[in-house]
């Protein structure tokens, strides 16, 4: 299948970001971002999305055939970009994506009330636009797009895809401005129930990171329960991107924030800044749901790839890749 601008490994699994990062941004450090995207034009760019089932009746997004996974893809934008996304469905059941956070005509709502769903073995565009601020007539503002967002499934199961949700169908979006600093790692965690991306306890997913890279946490919470994102030893502050604009921005800075169904944010932290590597935990904070398991690492390493303190006594040191569902753009 022939993408233009799309290059092969750039769809391999762990690329997916780079994969759909504007042109110019792929191998990003936090170093000098600002300066490499200001004068990147608007872009539209369309892909194929594909929905499959996975093993023990879960359902994945995926960006090739064979490919689907928990959480689905991590797609980006820049304000003003559009996205183009053929969704086909290679599952057993009609599925569909909508989306938070941007804008999308109503044949993109991907529910069942606006025949905007796709039967198993068939395909279905959707389009999703974004915008900057700007000023209404009335000089009131227009907040712009960016932000940590999510898609997701709205059809399997009940006509709101809690069936989806719960199988796996739902992905992380952000949307960006020109200018944002953009990461060295991004990682995804979906609360969802009682598991972080539909795995739980000594299977729930880690990350990892040298001490000093930029790190960006995108936290969603689906399914039945709220839940409190706290990570060890790192602080955010709670607004757009997680940073502060400057020495007197009087966004409060936090390390533990609630998250209910539906809900995203996102932000981002210097690995061990102030404290140095190790197995640093992060957890939902909710205290049971932590004992049943909502529980991970985010261990960040010396220059050398070591970590003082020893093996860590939960998480194993990486399952499944270590991510479920970070996707670090190469470089
Ligand atoms: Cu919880």
């Amino acid at each position: 299948m022939r993408r233009p601008g799309f290059s092969r490994r750039s769809f391999t699994s762990g690329a997916a970001v780079a994969a759909l990062v504007p042109t110019g941004l792929t191998a990003a450090h936090a170093a000098a971002p600002a300066g490499r995207s200001a004068a990147a034009p608007a872009q539209v760019r369309r892909f194929t999305m594909y929905a499959e089932n996975l093993p023990n009746g879960q359902l994945g997004y995926g960006l090739e055939p064979g490919e689907a996974r928990i959480p689905g893809p991590l797609l980006e934008m820049y304000e003003g970009d559009t996205l183009q996304i053929d969704l086909v469905n290679n599952a057993d059941v009609a599925v569909s994506l909508h989306v938070h956070g941007v804008d999308y005509a109503i044949d993109s709502d991907g529910t069942r009330m606006t025949d905007s769903i796709v039967e198993p073995g068939e395909s279905r565009l959707y389009t999703w636009n974004s915008h900057a601020p700007g000023r209404r007539d009335d000089g009131t503002v227009i907040a712009g797009s960016a932000g940590y967002w999510n898609y997701h499934d709205h059809v399997v199961g009940t006509d709101h895809g809690t069936g989806g949700l719960q199988r796996g169908l739902y992905g992380p979006l952000v949307v960006r401005r020109r200018g944002d600093i953009l990461p060295d790692h991004q990682y995804t965690i979906v609360f969802n129930d009682m598991t972080i991306n539909n795995r739980s306890g000594a299977d729930a997913p880690n990350f990892t990171a040298k001490l000093g890279e930029r790190c960006e946490f995108i936290v969603i919470t689906h399914g039945e329960f709220y839940h409190t994102f706290h990570v060890h030893g790192h602080r955010w502050a709670d607004n757009r991107t997680g940073y502060l604009v400057d020495e007197n921005d009087s966004s409060r800075v936090i390390d533990n924030k609630i998250c209910g169904p539906g809900d995203s944010f996102g932000f981002q932290v210097v690995a061990g800044e102030g404290v140095g590597p190790g197995h640093w935990m992060y957890h939902c904070h909710v205290q049971s749901h932590s004992d049943m398991g909502m529980a991970g690492l985010f261990t960040v390493t010396r220059a050398d790839g070591t970590v003082p303190g020893g093996p860590p006594d939960h998480g194993g040191g990486g399952h499944g890749g270590g991510d479920g569902g970070g996707h670090h753009p190469h470089h």
